[in-house]
């Protein structure tokens, strides 16, 4: 069978990510890349070896046939190269966070789903190698049935070094990087009824909030801690770990620093490392985060190629969005909100 035909949307910063990975999934080949800086989708052509180049995207899918289009590009443009994907009924992935508001993430689910073609939300922490660690201890039921979670990420780590255009953000943290830790405690804990979040601004050069608490309560009772922080001060700094602590009516599992994943389990106690080996283009201490790009995207072409909807689809990531929705109301309002999905 020929490979898949697939393009990449915006040559920048994480993108590099995406190229790399896909040229390690043989069953893909990269005919085209497109950024609306001429230079970065010419670079990026050179350097990965792809046939064509574009600053327009509206050009390259008049000129490609492709069998999907990755879009790595950052979430205000994201519904309109949706929208010009869905009208060449070309497959999409999409990078996360979805979009600025929930009305464009709705309309990008509908519009895909009109257009007949599957849409993924490339929400890389649900594919994180220890991530998906602990999601297999709960699978297997080690630890009896969960009713409480804390799920982490707490860095001083300078992300606005690599993302300028975070320090404008109106919405940051929450939606930035609290959009996979809220996607986390979904898959551990199940469904969301309420959640009530406090935010912080610390960095003094930064327009949004920077440090969410989140605490949830789950449908089936279970309650979590959810933070997200981009000002901590700590040492050893865990970037770009999120650590996680669960318990059940059987034992609990734990993520802690250096990838070590704690197992109590009928009140025995192992504990293994779950982080993984470094790739040619990965590097420390992105590793972890690069390697699930790879996942993330051959779920993608495991799904392409079987005709099944991804895990992560733009229909699920409503879901994950939703949450967000609410945190924001809820520290707006002080109170506990209901997500509306
Ligand atoms: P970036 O600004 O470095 O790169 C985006 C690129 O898209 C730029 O080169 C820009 O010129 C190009 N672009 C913008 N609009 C375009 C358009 N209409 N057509 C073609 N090209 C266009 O941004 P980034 O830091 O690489 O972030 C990109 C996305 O990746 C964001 O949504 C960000 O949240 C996400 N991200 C995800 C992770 C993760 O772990 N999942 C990590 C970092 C960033
Ligand atoms: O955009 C992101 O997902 C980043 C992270 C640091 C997690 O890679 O926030």
């Amino acid at each position: 069978m020929a490979p898949l035909r697939g393009a990449v949307i915006g040559c920048g910063f994480f993108a590099q990510n995406h190229l790399h990975a896909w040229k390690d999934i043989a069953d893909v080949e990269i005919v085209a890349v497109c950024d609306k800086d001429a230079a970065k989708a010419q670079a990026a052509a050179e350097k990965f070896g792809v046939p064509a180049w574009y600053d327009d995207a509206a050009r390259m899918f008049g000129a490609v046939e492709l069998d999907f289009v990755d879009i790595a590009t950052t979430m205000p443009t994201h519904r309109a190269l949706v929208e010009l994907a869905a009208h060449h009924h070309v497959p999409t992935i999409v990078q996360k966070p979805f979009a600025p508001h929930w009305d464009d993430c709705v309309a990008m689910v509908a519009i895909c789903k009109a257009a007949g073609i599957p849409l993924m939300v490339h929400e890389n922490f649900r594919f994180q190698a220890p991530l998906d660690a602990v999601r297999k201890v709960l699978g297997e039921g080690l630890i009896g049935k969960p009713y409480y979670g804390r799920i982490s990420f707490r860095t001083g780590y300078d992300i606005f070094a690599g993302q300028p255009y975070l320090m404008k953000e109106e919405q940051l943290v929450i939606l930035d990087l609290g959009i996979h830790v809220l996607d986390m405690a979904r898959v551990y804990l199940g469904e969301v009824e309420t959640v009530y979040a406090q935010t912080q601004r610390v960095h003094p050069h930064i327009v949004a909030e920077d440090m969410v608490t989140l605490m949830l309560r789950h449908k089936n009772g279970a309650t979590s801690v959810v933070e997200a922080s981009y000002a901590s001060r700590i040492s050893p700094d865990p970037f770009p770990q999120t650590l996680v602590s669960i318990e059940g009516t059987r034992g609990s599992v734990q993520l802690l620093e250096g990838y070590r994943m704690r197992v109590t389990s009928d009140g025995e106690t192992t504990e293994k490392n779950v982080s993984t080996p470094l790739l040619s283009w990965t590097s420390e201490p992105w590793h972890v985060a690069q390697e699930s790009v790879l996942r993330t995207q051959q779920h993608w072409v495991a799904c392409l190629r079987e005709g099944r909807a991804p895990e992560t689809s733009g229909e699920d990531n409503l879901r994950t969005y939703a949450l967000v929705v609410a945190a924001y109301r809820s520290a707006a309002e002080r109170r506990a909100v209901a997500p509306t999905r």
